[in-house]
């Protein structure tokens, strides 16, 4: 402790730890809510629900509070670079499960949006889960998203946006890939706070994921149904 003031993490039970770890997300203190991973980590935590209660319910609360106008972008920013801090602990501990390499994704935020806290949590997910994932970053037009799969040639596509003003552009990339005949070639998966199912189905994804557990189930639903496929085709010829 370095003066007499500071709170001893250690001393607080898990739900006070937790309640005190949305406060100094909250706070932008990063140090605090990495030393409040660490100790629920320590506490025999598996690093998903330290993620999804301490860190995403925290979020979500900060979240509410920008919408009311009682944070503002600066106050945001430090909340969004402490989560990207506890993240950064849980980070390794997600993504080395060993398991088998079961598909590729590219996944990047669209174009004019550079939110991507949800992206680089769907990114380690599907990594834990044994996808091999290619980020491509945030604000991608079009030709960007062309070039990963070009580039990359993944299974998957993965499409995250944020803004009510930002998600129609994951159309825009959609019919691109359907004008130029490469739309059956993958799987396009899409997600961020503003989408719903129907939107999803109206621009011609071929699904919306609610969350990044959601992704990862229904990127392996899509695998499993590809590969029976290729089953089939093989038996049949
Ligand atoms: Co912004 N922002 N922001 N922001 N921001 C929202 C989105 C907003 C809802 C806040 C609010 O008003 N309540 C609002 C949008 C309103 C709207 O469109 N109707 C908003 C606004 C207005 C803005 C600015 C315009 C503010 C301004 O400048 N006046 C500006 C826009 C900048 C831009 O992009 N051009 C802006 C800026 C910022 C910061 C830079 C300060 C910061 C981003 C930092 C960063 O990402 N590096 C920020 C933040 C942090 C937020 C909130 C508070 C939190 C987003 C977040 O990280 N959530 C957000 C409020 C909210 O969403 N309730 C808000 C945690 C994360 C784990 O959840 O991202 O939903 P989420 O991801 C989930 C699922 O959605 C899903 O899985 C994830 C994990 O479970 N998912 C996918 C997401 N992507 C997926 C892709 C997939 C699958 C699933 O592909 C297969």
């Amino acid at each position: 402790m370095s003066n007499e003031d500071d709170l001893d993490l250690r001393s607080l039970d898990d739900e006070e730890l937790v309640a005190q770890m949305h406060d100094d997300l909250y706070d932008g203190l990063k140090d605090e809510v990495c030393e409040g991973v660490n100790i629920l980590l320590e506490r025999g935590w598996t690093p998903y629900r330290v993620l999804t209660e301490a860190l995403v319910e925290g979020m979500r609360i900060v979240g509410i509070d920008f919408r009311d106008g009682i944070l503002f972008v600066p106050e945001v920013l430090m909340a969004a670079n402490s989560m990207k801090a506890g993240m950064h602990i849980l980070r390794p501990l997600l993504v080395e499960t060993g398991a088998p390499k079961i598909g590729k994704m590219v996944i990047g935020t669209v174009k004019g949006d550079i939110h991507d806290i949800g992206k680089n949590l769907v990114s380690m997910m599907m990594e834990g889960a044994g996808f091999e994932v290619v980020d491509i970053g945030i604000n991608n037009p079009v030709e960007t998203y062309l070039a990963a799969l070009e580039e990359h040639k993944p299974d998957i596509l993965g499409m995250s946006a944020l803004l009510t003003t930002t998600m129609p552009y994951m159309k825009v990339v959609i019919e691109t890939m359907k004008d130029q005949g490469l739309r059956d070639d993958y799987v396009v998966l899409v997600g961020g706070a503003p989408l719903n199912e129907a939107f999803a189905e109206a621009i011609g994804a071929d699904a919306y994921c609610r969350d990044a557990a959601v992704a990862v189930e229904t990127a392996k639903d899509f695998m499993a149904r590809r590969h029976n496929l290729a089953g089939q085709k093989a038996a049949t010829a």
